[in-house]
């Protein structure tokens, strides 16, 4: 991988950038490599190919799902990412697995688990490091997106797991988000985290050809559980549906479901408007990464923030007062 890297500094911008817009996998990959490049040459080269491209941008539907580990996302990614593609639509896969080292990992599992996409001409699947790899919060899902429109791509699905410390927040990165549940999982209601269940547009409640009754009553319990879960969108009533990823019982009904939710939205005005807040929200998370960063870069500020620890576990200060502390000594520091 590093030699490849090498071999890419060296070629030009606009260069790589033509080959990317003409849809070229190589580059593409390339291109997403250098987006998630904890070196500062790269990253700075990736963004230059990103902001380059920008206004061949946003072509396509971003779909999210998640769920818990086993529950059978990677299976369902196959089905429909080949149902996409034989529609006509290229269709990219950006699965985000958090036990999976950078460069590669266990997406190995998912490679297997989705070999019918796989070899289909108008996929693209690409494993992609969750956030705690990169040293930060702010993960390079986002880009990634970007990169994949930009390279043609009209179908974008999002992979990951819903629970776990290095979960993205997978809403703020797609269009329309599904949430895939175990049969039996309704009891469970209470464990599940609410906040992912809250953000969902779709629940599909996956491994129907197995335990039909038991995934009849799981589909009633969300039913009512939905009912009273917040949820901001007017527009749309949240739909429960059973499903078989294995032998692809209702993946008319999840795809058709995703489509209605996509065109209402549209027509709302939601889709834009949602876009749009996304982005500004991951200005902000940047943004409060990056002062940290730098702010911890300086000996002086990190040897204050040391001794405000110090105090408030000596009773001595509380944490608003350590802020507004640090804060007026960075401002007296800069004049
Ligand atoms: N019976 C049944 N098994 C399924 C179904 N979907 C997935 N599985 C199985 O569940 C296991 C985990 O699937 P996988 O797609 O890797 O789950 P992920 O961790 O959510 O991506 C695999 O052995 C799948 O074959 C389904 O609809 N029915
Ligand atoms: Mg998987």
């Amino acid at each position: 991988m590093r030699i490849q890297l090498e071999i890419i500094l060296k070629y030009d911008l606009e260069e790589i950038t033509k080959a990317l817009l003409e849809g070229d996998l190589s580059y593409l990959s390339r291109s997403i490599t250098l987006i998630e490049s904890t070196s500062d040459n790269h990253f700075k080269l990736g963004q230059d190919i990103l902001e380059k491209v920008l206004d061949k941008t946003g072509n396509s539907i971003r779909i999210g799902i998640t769920g818990p580990p086993g529950v059978g996302k990677s299976t369902l990614i196959d089905i429909l990412g080949l149902h996409y593609c034989e529609l006509g639509y290229r269709t990219a896969v950006l699965a985000i697995d958090p036990s999976s080292k950078v460069s590669g990992g266990s997406i190995l599992g998912d490679k297997t688990r989705m070999t019918a996409l796989a070899q289909h001409k108008n996929s693209y699947i690409r494993p992609t490091p969750s956030s705690g790899m990169l040293g930060g919060t702010a993960s390079r899902t986002k880009e990634s997106i970007l990169l994949c429109e930009a390279a043609g791509f009209e179908r974008i699905i999002v992979e990951t797991v819903g629970i776990g410390q290095n979960e993205i927040n997978i809403a703020s990165i797609v269009d329309v988000l599904v949430m895939l549940l175990n049969p039996g999982s309704g009891d469970e209601l209470q464990g599940i985290k609410r906040g992912i269940l809250e953000v969902s547009d779709i629940l599909a409640i996956n491994k129907a050809d197995t335990k039909d009754s038991l995934v009849n009553n799981t589909v009633l319990e969300y039913k009512n559980a939905v009912r009273i879960l917040n949820y901001d969108k007017e527009f749309w009533r949240r739909k429960v549906i059973k499903i078989s990823a294995l032998d692809g019982t209702n993946l008319e009904t999840l795809a058709n479901a995703i489509d209605s939710f996509c065109k209402v939205s549209k027509e709302t005005g939601f889709f834009e408007n949602n876009r749009t807040e996304q982005e500004s929200e991951r200005l902000i998370e940047i943004l409060k990464e990056e002062v940290l960063k730098k702010a911890f870069q300086n000996k002086d500020f990190e040897a204050k923030y040391n001794n405000i620890i110090e105090r408030i576990k000596n009773k001595q200060t509380t944490a608003i007062k350590g802020v507004m502390e640090l804060l007026n000594d960075a401002n007296s520091g800069s004049n």
